[in-house]
């Protein structure tokens, strides 16, 4: 799985974080430590525990997590880094990297992809010494991100929203207005101190300290510079998607090479205690992979005297880069019938 997207010069996935580090040396010189190569299996520890993400939290739920044995995760966010990074000595760094998750399947979700994530660690002399910080922290960062939107974009719609993270108060989104809709491009906030504090060894100088931090994601951003559909073409290896980025050009506008047909095919069921939507997107993309472009429920009821529920899911294929017959379709979506109710144990209507 690891194609080093990131670290691909003329990938637009190594454009755009180019782009960024460019942007944070620029404005600090010589100030921030960019990482791209830490591993993506981590410790449940560093994924969760030390952000202070609870015990309940969902994001712990193997629903929606990758667990690979003993403890350890596939990443699900590059906050992972945060605490070992602030242990290390950093106080002000990016780190990139590939990220897993289970989630939905649609034209801006993907199982894998990518986020760069930022930290920022403010002493007390940046902000005159008046209150704890947290308001000059937060507003640098608006700042900062909102500079990184016109460094990218110039001109384009955004807008803020409150959020929640567990490790950071107060926590905001950052939505860019794409193609008719807003897109969520960014998670960030003011770090909890607990984290800076238990991480990032004190200074001589004894001085107090505040910190922001942002988790981006590229994709999206990437998808909106360069005006790509679909995240699955990211990961395409077909010359016409590749040959149009060049490293360094902010400019490329994507050239759709073909628009293929999508094909939809409807499937209902009385569903089982294993279901779940992520679930179902799993066993999808393990049958169709990249084939599958969205999954999306469409019709639902409960029947109160039998107490059960039965959902109806559309299943859109298409390929990116050629047109596919109905026979192939067809046999997709068959294995992806008998593999829900062999997987989920849902029952066919
Ligand atoms: C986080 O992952 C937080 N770690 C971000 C953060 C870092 C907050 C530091 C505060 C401080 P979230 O789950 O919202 O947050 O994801 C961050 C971004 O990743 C989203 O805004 C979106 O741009 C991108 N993203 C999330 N899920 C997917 C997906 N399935 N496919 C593609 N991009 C995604
Ligand atoms: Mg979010």
């Amino acid at each position: 799985m690891n194609r080093n997207l990131h670290r691909t010069e003329s990938h637009p996935l190594g454009i755009i974080k180019a782009a960024i580090q460019e942007y944070f040396e620029g404005r600090h010189p010589g100030e921030f430590r960019f990482f791209d190569d830490l591993r993506p299996i981590v410790k449940t520890e560093a994924n969760f525990d030390e952000l202070l993400i609870p015990e309940d939290h969902v994001s712990r739920s193997p629903n929606d997590t990758y667990y690979v044995g003993d403890g350890t995760v596939l990443r699900c966010h590059t906050s992972a880094h945060q605490a070992e990074l602030l242990r290390g000595g950093h106080a002000a760094f990016t780190c990139t990297g590939d990220v897993y998750r289970r989630d939905t399947i649609d034209a801006t979700h993907y199982p894998v992809f990518h986020q760069m994530e930022g930290v920022r660690v403010f002493e007390e002399d940046d902000w005159g010494g008046e209150g704890d910080g947290t308001a000059h922290a937060e507003a640098e960062l608006r700042s900062t991100l909102e500079g990184l939107a016109k460094h990218l974009f110039g001109d384009v719609e955004c807008r803020w929203v409150d959020a929640y993270f567990p490790f950071t108060e107060p926590s905001i989104e950052l939505e860019i207005f794409y193609r008719g809709e807003w897109l969520e491009v960014l998670g960030c906030g003011v770090m909890r101190q607990e984290i800076l504090e238990g991480n990032l060894p004190a200074g001589a100088s004894g001085k107090r300290r505040r910190a922001w931090a942002f988790g981006l994601g590229l994709e999206r951003l990437a998808m909106v510079l360069f005006g790509i559909p679909d995240i699955r073409l990211f990961w395409s290896g077909d010359e016409r998607f590749l040959s149009q980025f060049k490293a360094g050009d902010l400019t490329t506008q994507f050239q759709p090479y073909s628009k293929y047909p999508p094909c939809n095919k409807d499937m209902a069921f009385w569903l089982s205690d294993a279901f779940t939507e992520n679930n179902l997107c799993e066993v999808v993309r393990g049958v169709a992979g990249d084939l599958c472009e969205e999954v999306k429920l469409i019709d639902e009821f409960t029947n109160p005297k039998l107490g059960r529920t039965s959902h109806c899911y559309r299943v859109v294929y298409r390929s990116m880069d050629r047109s596919l017959t109905n026979e192939e379709i067809d046999a997709l979506q068959e294995r992806v019938r008998e593999e829900v109710v062999g997987q989920l144990g849902v029952e066919l209507r």
